[in-house]
């Protein structure tokens, strides 16, 4: 029996649940915080603890056979891996917003303008879609200062609550995406018995839920 690897968030906003889910299935593990793979005592399983950015490709390029990530991160990464079952947890959109106090009105208005944002795959996508060509600039972190810097005219974001985008004096314009944490699989492990048998376990657990 092959041994397989699921690739969950080492720490940040997906861990907690991703590790939830799993003990919910029955499995048995140590949640390590200091050890970057756990092994389940109970099912040919191990554990491997990423930074979410990197879970998509490890999953393409077979490195794990599963993972636990956002689809906003799958879509940036370009990866490509099979989509097995939404979590229903991790829940967001990706919005453009702009300052509070901005006039801008059409999408058209964008053209020409600065937005910062850390996810430029899924903005320029979009805004191709649209027919609008902005100066897309990517920063890693802190993009909701840039308006108010004068770094940026409009930024693309994550969002919940829209809590940060308030407290810096900004405004939601545009949703462009909506996202939640997925289970995702490497092409070639679909008809893996155990892989079958996980999936199961996962969907009783989401459907007792609900
Ligand atoms: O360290 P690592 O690289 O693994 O983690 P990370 O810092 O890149 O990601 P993390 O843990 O912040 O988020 C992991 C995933 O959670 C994201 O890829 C999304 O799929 C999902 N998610 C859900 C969110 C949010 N909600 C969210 N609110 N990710 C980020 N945020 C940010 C948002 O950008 C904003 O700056 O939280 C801030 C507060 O949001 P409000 O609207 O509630 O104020
Ligand atoms: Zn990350």
């Amino acid at each position: 029996m092959k041994t397989l690897k699921i690739a969950i968030q080492k720490s940040g906003r997906l861990n907690e649940k991703s590790v939830e889910i799993l003990k919910n299935c029955g499995l048995s593990f140590e949640n390590y915080k200091s050890s970057l793979i756990s092994t389940v005592t109970n099912f040919p399983l191990e554990i491997l603890f990423l930074r979410d950015d990197d879970i998509p490709e490890y999953v393409q390029d077979g490195i794990a056979d599963l993972g636990i990530v956002g689809e906003n991160v799958i879509v940036e990464t370009k990866a490509e891996v099979d989509y097995l079952q939404k979590l229903g947890f991790g829940k967001c959109t990706l919005k453009i917003a702009v300052q509070a106090t901005s006039n801008i009105q059409k999408l058209e208005e964008l053209n020409g303008k600065a937005i910062a944002t850390s996810y430029p795959v899924i903005l320029e996508k979009f805004l191709q879609e649209k027919g609008i060509k902005s100066d897309i600039r990517t920063i890693s972190g802190s993009v909701e200062i840039g308006p108010g810097l004068g770094l940026s005219d409009a930024i693309f974001d994550i969002v919940s609550t829209g809590g940060t985008l308030k407290s810096n004096g900004l405004k939601p314009f545009a949703d462009v995406m909506q996202s939640e944490a997925v289970l995702i699989g490497n092409k070639s492990i679909a008809e893996n018995p155990e892989v079958a048998e996980l999936l199961q376990r996962i969907r009783s657990v989401l459907s007792a839920k609900s």
